[in-house]
């Protein structure tokens, strides 16, 4: 598959929290990292999200069930758990999405944050690719708003992981049907 001008890679919530040591680590999370730096070079445009909480977020429990989406405080604002994983390639100037800053409201969706929305239209971006944490969260919450917004969605599937495998199935069946298209990072051109 040929990157083109008008296609954008969006990376998200490569978070130290959600990688291994992390408060709501993702299994192998930090795989990512390097298929993720592997294929920034082939795209004109590269924006990030991040999930971003205030230390009071509503999905926060000291008895979290995960099934209920009440989850262990993780990514609190400006906590080493909410940097990026450190090998990971952030250009200075890359454009990041933050989510979750509104303590009564969840946000999964990197689309969250209408600046994101703004900045694609505005680098005349019709493709986006995505990947990153979790899959069958936040990349699933993604993906569905990028269609909504107008986009071609595409998943590269090995620049991702989940929480679980069973979410997983679930969330590439979901993409599919919505019309995202899933691939593998060695189909890049
Ligand atoms: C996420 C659970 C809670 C994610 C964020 O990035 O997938 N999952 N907050
Ligand atoms: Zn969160």
């Amino acid at each position: 598959m040929r990157i083109n001008d008008d296609d954008a890679l969006l990376v998200v919530d490569v978070q130290n929290d959600f990688c291994p040591g992390g408060s709501l680590a993702v299994p192998n999370g930090n795989a990512v990292v390097p298929v993720i730096n592997g294929m920034q070079g082939k795209f004109n445009v590269v924006a990030f999200s991040r999930d971003w909480h205030p230390v009071d977020h509503c999905s926060f429990s000291d008895a979290p069930t995960f099934e209920d989406m009440s989850w262990p405080s993780h990514c609190i604002q400006h906590s080493p758990g909410a940097a990026f994983r450190t090998d990971l390639h952030v250009p200075l100037d890359a454009y990041v999405a933050s989510k979750g800053t509104d303590p009564n409201e969840e946000a999964y969706s990197a689309f969250a944050d209408p600046g994101l929305n703004d900045y694609l239209k505005k680098k005349q971006v019709k493709r986006l690719f995505v990947c990153g944490l979790a899959l069958d969260f936040c990349v699933k919450a993604t993906a569905l708003s990028a269609v909504e917004a107008g986009f071609d969605v595409v998943l590269i599937q090995d620049a991702c992981r989940g929480i679980s495998e069973e979410g997983v199935q679930e969330a590439l069946q979901t993409l599919r049907t919505a019309g995202v298209k899933i691939i593998q990072s060695g189909a890049l051109e």
